[in-house]
């Protein structure tokens, strides 16, 4: 099956009680069993729930994974991920990434003794030095939140699997219309569904897909011990959304690559970071593993003013001044006070958050009025 037939048809089957096309909510906490064990497959729902199960297996076809795991949000996917290590194992994780992925790793995991690293990723040297007997884990995150680094996931799959390491691939910017980091090497796929997935900024999810089944059981394991699940409603929605996730993605990598270009030429705009640009540094890596670009863009203003950054992000008209992306409507944010203010500073300046930098989602309304919009809110600075 080809991914747009995929999206709509994977994993979903008719209701099989009424035969109802669309999987209905099943808003029900238990299940009737006729004598103690003796039940339909379902048993209470913090452990599985028709309309949860229906999505999982979606997504789990959709990242050519065979087993998915839906959370309440993209977090507890993560937090479910840690939660397979114990005291004294280490993680070496991408310099740059979302900032709530560092707090949890950081000011979570770390206090129960588990050690963190984070390397440039792209430094293959850098990731080898970082490895000791106790690395457990790799998190990768490609492309990068907010910079848009691009890391060559089968690059870093090399070294995990001669050692045994975990390897685990944020593909929230991606989303498995542009790559499929199980394909790639990696182990476990984790989305914050809440993105371009679910697609229309109206529910919080995350997920989690593998292939490997003792690494599933034991993240199966996770999920209903510690219950971070999700609704139905949400499933419903997430699944809803995912029917047309590749009519969005189409155009929102072709907005975003428009978006970019404008911005690249604009007198006013210092740097642009979208990997689909020849000069991009990773842009080969991106053009190797990813189908196309995506509507995901940061760019920094000449002079590196914090006030003119608000002022042109308080200006716009279209690109609504919010955190998350993802959506059908265009976003804006400032990374540095607002997705990514658990990064100490000098962090982040190191890694090339500065005052001025916005990040914009490019939605996929008519690209001319995005344009339109920057355009007259880069005049008013
Ligand atoms: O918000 P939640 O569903 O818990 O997902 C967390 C998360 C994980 N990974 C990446 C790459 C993310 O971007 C996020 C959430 N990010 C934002 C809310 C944001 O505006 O960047």
């Amino acid at each position: 099956m080809k991914f747009g037939t995929k999206v709509i048809h994977a994993g979903l089957q008719p209701d099989p009680a009424t035969g109802a096309v669309v999987t209905p909510i099943y808003q029900t906490s238990t299940y009737q069993q006729k004598a103690p064990g003796d039940h339909k497959g379902f048993e209470y729902s913090r452990t599985s729930n028709p309309t949860r199960k229906a999505l999982e297996d979606n997504l789990a076809a959709l990242e050519n994974g065979k087993y998915g795991l839906c959370f309440g949000s993209g977090l507890a996917a993560v937090d479910a991920v840690l939660k397979l290590l114990k005291t004294g194992d280490e993680v070496i994780s991408t310099n740059d990434l979302y900032g709530g992925s560092y707090r949890l790793f950081t000011q979570g995991f770390a206090q129960l003794g588990i050690k963190f690293t984070f390397v440039p990723m792209n430094n293959t040297i850098a990731i080898e030095e970082a490895i000791t007997p106790n690395t457990k884990l790799i998190w990768v995150e490609t492309p990068t939140n907010p910079m848009m680094n691009i890391i060559d996931v089968a690059a870093v799959a090399t070294i995990t699997k001669k050692r045994n390491i975990l390897l685990a691939v944020d593909n929230t910017f991606a989303t498995p219309f542009l790559q499929n980091p199980l394909g790639l090497g990696a182990d476990i796929v984790m989305h914050s569904v809440t993105k371009y997935l679910a697609g229309h900024s109206d529910v919080i999810m995350g997920a989690l897909i593998c292939k490997d089944e003792d690494l599933a059981k034991r993240l199966y394991f996770i999920q209903k011990s510690s219950g971070a699940v999700c609704g139905p409603q949400d499933s419903f929605l997430a699944l809803r959304g995912i029917k047309t996730l590749h009519l969005r993605m189409q155009r929102h990598c072709e907005n975003g690559k428009i978006v970019a270009t404008f911005l690249r030429t604009h007198p006013k705009v210092d740097k642009v970071y979208w990997p689909g640009f020849d000069d991009h540094p990773n842009h080969l890596i991106a053009k190797k593993q990813m189908r196309n670009y995506g509507g995901m863009i940061s760019f920094s203003l000449n002079g590196n003013s914090k006030e003119d950054a608000f002022k042109l992000m308080s200006t716009f008209k279209i690109f609504t001044l919010a955190e998350s992306l993802g959506g059908v409507e265009s976003l804006t944010c400032h990374p540095a006070t607002m997705t990514h203010a658990s990064i100490p500073s000098k962090e982040r300046e190191k890694l090339g958050i500065v005052d001025s930098l916005i990040r914009l989602s490019a939605g996929i309304e008519d690209v001319h009025d995005l344009i339109e919009d920057l355009d007259s809110a880069l005049k008013s600075i």
